[in-house]
């Protein structure tokens, strides 16, 4: 983008004056920020539009990512990255005595995700843009994002996310191309003359879907696709219909908020409506798109490839098939044909709680045409398998069964390919969780471990390590992440270990001002840095991070002398806010960090920082100062995890489980640059097969364990009465049902060797460098390059 900063600067101050009318100096950060947003999109507008006409006038196929939840951060610098004018505009920006930095914080980081999944979705959206594919996502403008997390004294408290205070400089509102979205109502049939069935929908309830666009822009390539989030109105002249405050609530109430719950299913009516009204507009909308090309529907899936990023948006099978049915008139096979080879399907979990069931009577009251159309693709699928595979796995296989409707049934049967996020995780989805499918579908099945975008999590998150990676390998890593693995070169070479520990070092100093300034808690920055940050949940095992602080402050009440390595501790965690058992954890933790900080016999070697409101711009902050990666999740659960890459990115060395994508870190880093300990996942496995399992024994038999644990309930820790007793009971009294206490020796062992290893700096450099060098392959630019050419296949423009 041709652009200098005297012209820049000139722009700037025109746009501000024309916002605001007065000067930019006496305008608030915000007002900058909006001000220089607005130029910077007015910018992009011209490629935003060429790269649409480009699209258009070759029909390039085009994927679409359907996703109830994105997580982009904030947009600003990864925007003028991508751009590549981010230096100008520094430049710029400090000549009129402004700090970018200062200016990108007034941005209000978007939260309308809740964890791994949403974070994903807009790494793939920037890859997709990057690599220079032709694909657009689709989602739903909440009007409120994930809730904000307070503590007060030391419980979560949850307050509204209102990220639309100020106003959004990236989103363009798009009247023209909004929608109607159909619920409830009555079906009927009449014949034709010819014959033909004819479906009649009537005395539905219409809700007007419209769009709102972001730009999604590629790095250095001209290419900007688009996100396209949809808003619940009331349809234009149809306010006659809407006449009540209840009937104009309700239509508000779709895109109100977000679902607060990561990897768990809240079976609520508002849900399933959610999900409909942005898939059914998504597939409305492209729908239309097609009609536009005047092709032949049997070419639809040679231009269309639908993504369904877990089951969320697995309506969109059945709207496309109603809509090519009914309103597009094709037949049952013709349409079946094309919506199977235009939909696929990624599933992220296999964790029970989380899968989507839906009672067939709200889906049948809710979407009552919808509803047929499942019915008829489950009678169809059961008439079809039943003499192939017999009646028992045939039926667990069923769509519909119990007066459930199974989203992961449909979704895999409406669909041709299902894609696991990390290499065991599909494994396990082939052999246990999905093996009645493999057995039906095994071409369907395959592996598309995750990834994330290096230009956020570490060309903007830690430009001290990206300098320093210039300076040692130059910049062709920038454009191919691969090429990071030059880095190995120089594990043995002194200078550039020492500088990796400057800048590791700079970087913890930024995150211990951030802690001083806004939670009062004074840490050093030599001592160790370790970090779990990721959503709470038991399976996840904070708890077991929290057995291993307290076995440190057990050591060091016995003996203030014991030779202990100085750790920060770092937790960055929200609980879902019906989660009870998370918020127990989360006040544990506060207590105790309220109880270790403060105690002088523990002379500053142990401080626990649980940040508040963790999200994107957090971990942007956080991940550049980490040490240790803790991803100690029980081995089976974590389907992939994402933290655990952008950590390595970053240089810290993870203290692993082999769970995940954990598994194929090790591989690409080796053993000697990781810190592995506990059960296998086919241990686990076994374990929950024969039962044989007691942590009652592990208890009584383990003195050391026994004394932790005691302390949770003997008053030694203030504040969690309640709190201490029910964990205690989980652990010891009920069984432990993510094996904390059997995985505990090792996890402690593998912690004793990371403190001798970051004893010896040398050494642990040596680490943390090999950690960045191997983290190329973990580029979500590689997962979507495979989708593109194994799944969508569609190709980069050149
Ligand atoms: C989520 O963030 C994840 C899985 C879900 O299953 C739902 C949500 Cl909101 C329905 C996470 C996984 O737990 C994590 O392991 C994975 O890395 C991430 O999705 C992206 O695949």
């Amino acid at each position: 983008m041709a652009f200098d900063v005297q012209e820049f600067k000139k722009e700037f101050q025109k746009k501000f004056e024309e916002l605001f009318a007065y000067g930019y100096e006496s305008g608030s950060k915000t007002e900058q920020y909006i001000a220089l947003g607005d130029l910077v999109r007015g910018l992009y507008s011209d490629d935003w539009i060429q790269t649409v006409t480009d699209y258009n006038k070759k029909k390039e196929k085009q994927v679409f990512y359907f996703s109830m939840e994105f997580l982009p951060g904030r947009m600003l610098k990864s925007n003028l990255l991508n751009m590549g004018i981010m230096d100008c505009v520094k430049q710029g920006l400090e000549e009129l005595g402004l700090d970018l930095d200062e200016v990108a914080r007034a941005e209000v980081d978007p939260a309308l995700g809740n964890g791994g999944l949403g974070r994903l979705a807009s790494c793939f959206m920037d890859s997709i843009a990057s690599t220079g594919l032709a694909g657009n996502g689709n989602g739903i403008r909440y009007r409120y994002g994930l809730f904000k997390q307070k503590f007060i004294n030391g419980y979560q408290i949850e307050l509204p996310e209102n990220w639309l205070r100020n106003r959004n400089v990236w989103e363009v509102r798009k009247e023209n191309k909004a929608v109607i979205v159909r619920f409830g109502g009555d079906v009927s049939f009449t014949q034709d003359g010819d014959g033909k069935l004819r479906v009649h929908h009537e005395n539905t309830r219409d809700i007007l879907a419209v769009p709102y666009d972001t730009a999604q822009i590629g790095y250095n390539n001209g290419i900007i696709n688009n996100l396209r989030l949809w808003s619940a109105e009331i349809p234009y002249g149809d306010e006659a219909h809407f006449s009540t405050e209840e009937q104009r609530e309700e239509v508000k109430r779709i895109t109100e908020v977000l679902y607060p719950d990561d990897s768990n299913y809240e079976g609520r009516l508002l849900r399933v409506q959610q999900e409909y009204f942005f898939s059914s507009a998504g597939v409305q909308s492209i729908v239309r798109y097609f009609k536009q090309l005047k092709l032949d529907w049997s070419l639809f899936p040679d231009k269309i490839a639908i993504h369904i990023n877990d089951t969320h948006p697995t309506l969109a099978i059945p709207e496309l098939m109603r809509i090519l049915l009914d309103e597009e008139e094709l037949t049952w096979d013709q349409a079946w044909e094309i919506t199977k080879k235009t939909v696929s399907y990624t599933n992220h979990t296999i964790l029970q709680e989380a899968m989507e069931r839906w009672p067939e009577t709200m889906i049948s009251d809710l979407l009552p045409r919808i509803y047929q159309i499942i019915q008829e693709i489950n009678r169809r699928h059961i008439d079809k398998k039943m003499p192939l595979y017999g009646e028992e796995l045939t039926q667990r296989t069923a769509i519909i069964a119990n007066g459930q409707i199974k989203m992961a049934n449909l979704a895999i049967i409406g669909s041709h390919s299902v894609n696991g996020v990390a290499k065991l995780h599909t494994d396990i989805l082939m052999a246990d969780t999905l093996h009645d499918f493999y057995v039906m579908y095994p071409q369907k099945f395959n592996n598309k471990t995750n990834g994330i975008t290096q230009r956020r999590w570490v060309q903007i998150a830690n430009e001290n390590l990206t300098e320093m990676l210039d300076e040692t390998i130059g910049t062709e890593w920038k454009s191919d992440p691969e090429e990071i693995k030059v880095l190995k070169a120089h594990r043995d070479n002194k200078i550039v270990l020492d500088k990796l520990e400057q800048v590791k070092l700079a970087n913890k100093k930024r995150f211990a001002d951030y802690v001083l300034k806004e939670m009062h808690i004074e840490i050093d920055p030599n001592a160790l840095f370790d970090v779990q940050i990721k959503r709470l949940h038991a399976y996840k095992r904070q708890l077991l991070n929290v057995l291993h602080i307290l076995d440190r402050y057990l050591q060091l009440k016995d003996d203030p002398k014991a030779n202990l390595q100085k750790r920060v501790f770092i937790f960055g965690a929200k609980a879902a806010p019906s989660y009870y058992y998370a918020k127990q954890i989360i006040k544990l933790i506060n207590a105790i960090a309220d109880l270790v900080n403060n105690d002088p016999a523990i002379n500053d070697k142990i401080k626990i920082v649980f940040v508040e409101n963790y999200g994107v711009s957090l971990a942007e902050l956080i991940i550049p100062a980490a040490d240790i990666s803790e991803q100690i999740s029980l081995a089976g659960k974590e389907a992939s995890g994402t933290s655990n890459m952008k950590l390595m990115s970053n240089g810290a060395v993870t203290m692993a489980t082999l769970d995940g994508a954990n598994v194929e870190i090790r591989d690409n880093v080796g053993d000697e640059n990781i810190f592995i300990f506990g059960l296998k996942s086919d241990e686990v496995q076994e374990y929950y097969r024969n039962g044989v399992y007691n942590s009652r024994e592990i208890y009584e038999k383990n003195p050391r364990l026994k004394r932790i644990l005691n302390l949770l309930i003997d008053g030694s820790i203030p504040g969690v009465e309640t709190e201490g007793r029910d964990i205690f009971d989980s652990l010891v009294m009920y069984n432990d049902e993510y094996f904390l206490l059997k995985d505990f020796d090792g996890y402690l062992q593998a912690q004793y060797e990371a403190d001798v290893a970051f004893s010896d700096r040398d050494r642990w450099n040596r680490m943390a460098l090999m950690n960045i060098a191997s983290s190329g392959p973990f580029s979500s630019d590689y997962t979507i390059l495979r989708y593109a050419d194994e799944i969508w296949k569609i190709k980069p423009q050149s």
